[in-house]
């Protein structure tokens, strides 16, 4: 393990007008510099990129959480992984004819989201973000229930405790905090069910993650930390917002930290399976960072290509992670043409549901919008609602 000295870091002192302009170059100069504390982090694959199964050092602890996997298993990770994105693909494209307001796209995410989405049980609870569309297809939301919100008909789509999912929630980070108050809650009814929060790499910066890690590990809670770092949060990359590799954190604050590669689907599927277990036994939190790569754009607000480079992209295209399943099963005869075939019919049939799903969804009534703000209501708000019922009242009988 390399620690870099301080001292190496440190701005030069400059003076008068240079000052801020040295400071700034130091400062860049030390992050284009900053080695990682561990120069080799560790990294949990039990496929690699080509489809082949490892073994390493770094994997043999968790290869027993998939030892009693089947070829079915292994075709139905698969198919999880190719609706999760045919649904995703077909929800970008929505919003490019104008049926969406906006589309957060997990593509590249899969094997992060369906490896761990399959590890939990369902009496399991999830805190997600607005990308966990592979995850909540685990738990069973009908995918067409994402869309709502994102075409902006509803506050969400579906009922949380239907499924054990939270709704997605924007305000990045906060969900770890309410997933460390549910499993306190969870610990203190003695259940043995875990909680799990999904968060990104951007968001391991904020306060909220950094008090959500404090409670949980020093109440023991039963709650892992599924992190996908995609590499970038927006436009920032993960060199501007850590010094270490992000798993490492787990350390300072007394629990363990595990770095999977996320586009793996078994070695997610072993890792948060193993993670969970932790937190069933009374073992308390784990973080797991799932190493991946946001293939396209953080939102259909946003182009990729004014801050990050096409090699960078393509080397992780190398990577994807179904590519890599669908490798392994026709090298291992887990899967044939027919069954490829078929659930190409299958990503068809959902396209097209997820279409007519969409264009039929009713506008809400004009007046809903002041209908749950405050649980017992508000003179405020009562005020408002009078105010826009007389102006759209103004309207009535003309042209
Ligand atoms: C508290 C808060 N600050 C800022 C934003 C604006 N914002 C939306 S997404 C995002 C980046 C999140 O990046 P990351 O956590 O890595 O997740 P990713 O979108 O890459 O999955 C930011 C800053 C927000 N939604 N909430």
């Amino acid at each position: 393990m390399t620690v870099e000295s301080t001292a190496a870091r440190k701005p030069r002192r400059s003076s008068g007008t240079k000052r801020a302009a040295g400071a700034e170059s130091a400062r860049k100069t030390a992050v284009a510099t900053a080695q990682p504390h561990d120069a080799e982090p560790q990294l949990v694959q039990l496929l690699t990129p080509e489809g082949e199964r490892v073994e390493s050092a770094d994997s043999a602890q968790f290869a027993p959480y998939v030892a009693d996997i089947t070829t079915e298993d292994l075709r139905g990770l698969y198919r999880d992984m190719v609706l999760t994105r045919r649904f995703d693909g077909e929800a970008t494209a929505l919003q490019r004819q104008g049926e969406l307001g906006l589309w957060a796209s997990l593509l590249g995410q899969e094997a992060a989201q369906i490896g761990s989405g399959r590890a939990l049980r369902d009496d399991d609870y999830v805190f997600p973000t607005y990308r966990e569309h592979g995850v909540a297809w685990c738990r069973g939301v009908d995918p067409t229930n994402l869309l709502g919100m994102f075409r902006g008909v509803n506050h969400g789509g579906w009922d949380p405790n239907t499924n054990n999912f939270h709704l997605y929630t924007i305000v990045i980070g906060s969900q770890t905090l309410h997933a460390t108050g549910y499993a306190m809650g969870v610990a203190k009814d003695g259940a043995d069910s875990a909680v799990i929060a999904y968060f990104g790499d951007g968001a391991s910066s904020q306060g909220d993650v950094a008090e959500a890690f404090t409670f949980s590990a020093v109440y023991n809670s039963p709650v892992v930390f599924f992190c996908q770092n995609n590499q970038w949060a927006i436009s920032e990359p993960t060199e501007r917002q850590m010094r270490v590799p992000l798993y490492q954190r787990a350390q300072g604050f007394g629990f363990p930290g595990v770095r999977v590669d996320g586009n793996d689907v078994l070695a997610c599927l072993a890792v948060t399976r193993w993670a969970l277990e932790r937190a069933r036994n009374g073992e308390g939190p784990t973080l797991v960072e799932a190493f991946t790569y946001r293939m396209g754009a953080h939102t259909t607000s946003d182009d990729p290509t004014k801050y990050r480079r096409d090699e960078e992209t393509a080397a992780w295209e190398a990577k994807d992670p179904i590519l890599r399943l669908k490798a392994h099963l026709l090298a291992t005869g887990g899967a044939d043409e027919a069954f490829f075939a078929q659930l190409e019919e299958e990503s068809e049939t959902l396209g097209k549901r997820v279409r007519e799903v969409v264009r039929s969804m009713p506008d809400p009534d004009t007046m809903a919008i002041f209908e749950n703000v405050y649980a017992d209501g508000h003179a405020l708000v009562d005020e408002e609602r009078a105010q826009f019922a007389a102006y759209l009242a103004s309207f009535e009988g003309g042209e």
